[in-house]
Formats: structure tokens, C-alpha cells, sequence
């Protein structure tokens, strides 16, 4: 009875810890980013950790480009020729993407930001395994004290 019960928690505790494994699966994020003096649309990207980021820029009027502090990445459009980029989130936090071609006189305050939240689907998950294994151990440990006592 004791045995079977253990096999029972190691059970859900192996379906948590796959289900938390696959969570963290890579997602692809794909934006259409627009650029005009002297600004861009949308100015704020938020991705989760670990995705996958795929960037279209389109120029509304004159050759801008995008460039990513921290990630140090970087494309640029003409009217009518598209930039891309692609890019793991690899690092979390807020950062700057600014122009990078000189595109008039207030191209210096041309900045969106992307927002890399850490991924709390994998550490909602990661935690309910731990909860669950300190569970079972319990439960586990109570039994035995019955069974001695
Ligand atoms: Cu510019």
C-alpha cells in the first residue's frame, strides 16, 4: 500500500516536471514595426524570455533603421523595401531600439523598447512541482510515523 502510494507521487511529479519542460518550448513573436519621422508603431515590444523575435520594419518616408541595445542587433528599411530581423530573447529586461541612420533632426529621439519578461508559465509550473514533490514527502513521512507509532 505504502509502495504504491510513493510510485503514485513520483508519477506526478515526472507528468509536472515534463508539462513545466514543455512550457519552455521556444514561441515565435512576429511584429510589424512601422517608421516615420520620428517615431515608431508599435514604440513598445514585449516578449517573454526564450522567444523567438521576428521583425518586419516598414518605412513610411524616408531610409530608418532599428538597432536593439543590449542585443546589439540591427536592420533598416527604405520606403518600399522592408528590413527583418530575427532574434532569440535571450536576456531579460527593458530595452532601448533606436534609429540608426541619420533621418533628420529629432532622429535622436526616434527610441521604441523591448520588454523581455521572464517566463513565468516555466516558473509557475516549476514551482507547483516543487510544492507538489514537498507534498508527497510529507505525506509520505506521516505515514511512517503512524505506522510506528
Ligand atoms: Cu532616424
Amino acid at each position: 500500500m505504502k509502495i504504491k502510494c510513493q510510485v503514485f507521487c513520483w508519477f506526478i511529479v515526472c507528468s509536472l516536471w515534463f508539462m513545466a519542460g514543455s512550457s519552455f518550448a521556444q514561441a515565435e513573436k512576429f511584429f510589424e514595426v512601422k517608421a516615420k519621422k520620428f517615431s515608431y508603431t508599435p514604440n513598445i515590444i514585449e516578449v517573454n524570455k526564450g522567444d523567438l523575435v521576428r521583425i518586419r520594419l516598414i518605412s513610411e518616408d524616408v531610409h530608418h533603421g532599428f538597432f536593439v541595445d543590449g542585443y546589439a542587433v540591427s536592420t533598416s528599411a527604405h520606403p518600399g523595401q522592408d528590413g527583418s530581423l530575427k532574434f532569440t530573447a535571450d536576456k531579460p529586461g527593458r530595452f532601448c531600439f533606436r534609429c540608426s541612420v541619420t533621418c533628420g533632426e529629432f532622429h535622436p529621439y526616434m527610441v521604441g523598447y523591448l520588454v523581455v519578461k521572464p517566463n513565468s508559465r516555466f516558473s509557475m509550473s516549476a514551482a507547483a512541482v516543487i510544492l507538489i514533490g514537498l507534498g508527497s514527502l510529507v505525506i509520505v513521512f506521516r505515514k511512517k510515523e503512524n505506522e510506528q507509532g
